[in-house]
């Protein structure tokens, strides 16, 4: 068990595009674990590994109800097969952009394909939170977020806001 510490805005890091991984191995495994004490630890219903400062295409996910058992989720590789052409707009939040929350569009079903920790490509197709999730972690291994669906004015307004927090938390 470990949990890393959370890269947040504007880090560099949250910028670069992610490499595919090529095999999994033990210290995937071990990342995706990590990823998700930490996730759980944030806490958070999604996390990928640029957030962490590792440029490989891995999510961890669990968007289980409050109070439901854990349903924790490792997606490898992970990438869009196919979006819907109705929109959902959903207020979103980021672990990387702290105590910021703002309204973003995006398709409303999503459906992708991904490695298992085994290795088994599996496909998922889904709506609500789950395609909102999804979508928002695969944005990260291309150096996206949420901010980047804003305005330049909202999106500046985050920046400052995140630097005003920043202060704050050292103080
Ligand atoms: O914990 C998270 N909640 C969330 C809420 C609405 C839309 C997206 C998310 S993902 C976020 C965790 C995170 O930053 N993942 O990258
Ligand atoms: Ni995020």
């Amino acid at each position: 068990m470990a949990i890393h510490e959370i890269r947040l805005i504007p880090d560099p890091a949250l910028k670069q595009a992610c490499q595919p991984v090529s095999e999994i191995d033990d210290g995937i495994l071990r990342l995706m674990d990590d990823m998700l004490d930490t996730m759980y630890d944030a806490p958070g219903i999604g996390l990928a590994a640029p957030q962490i400062g590792v440029f490989k295409r891995v999510v961890v996910m669990d968007v289980a109800e409050k109070g439901a058992d854990p349903a924790p989720m490792r997606l490898i590789n992970p990438e869009i097969l196919w979006t819907s052409e109705d929109l959902v707009t959903t207020q979103e939040g980021c672990l990387s952009v702290p105590e910021q929350y703002a309204d973003v569009t995006r398709p409303a079903q999503v459906r992708i394909a991904y490695l298992d920790e085994t290795g088994t490509r599996r496909e998922l197709e889904g709506d609500g939170i789950l395609s909102v999730c999804i979508q928002h972690e695969i944005d990260h291994l291309d150096g996206v977020l949420f901010t980047d669906h804003l305005s330049t004015l909202k999106r500046n307004m985050i920046m400052r806001k995140v630097a005003k927090w920043k202060k704050g938390r050292a103080a």
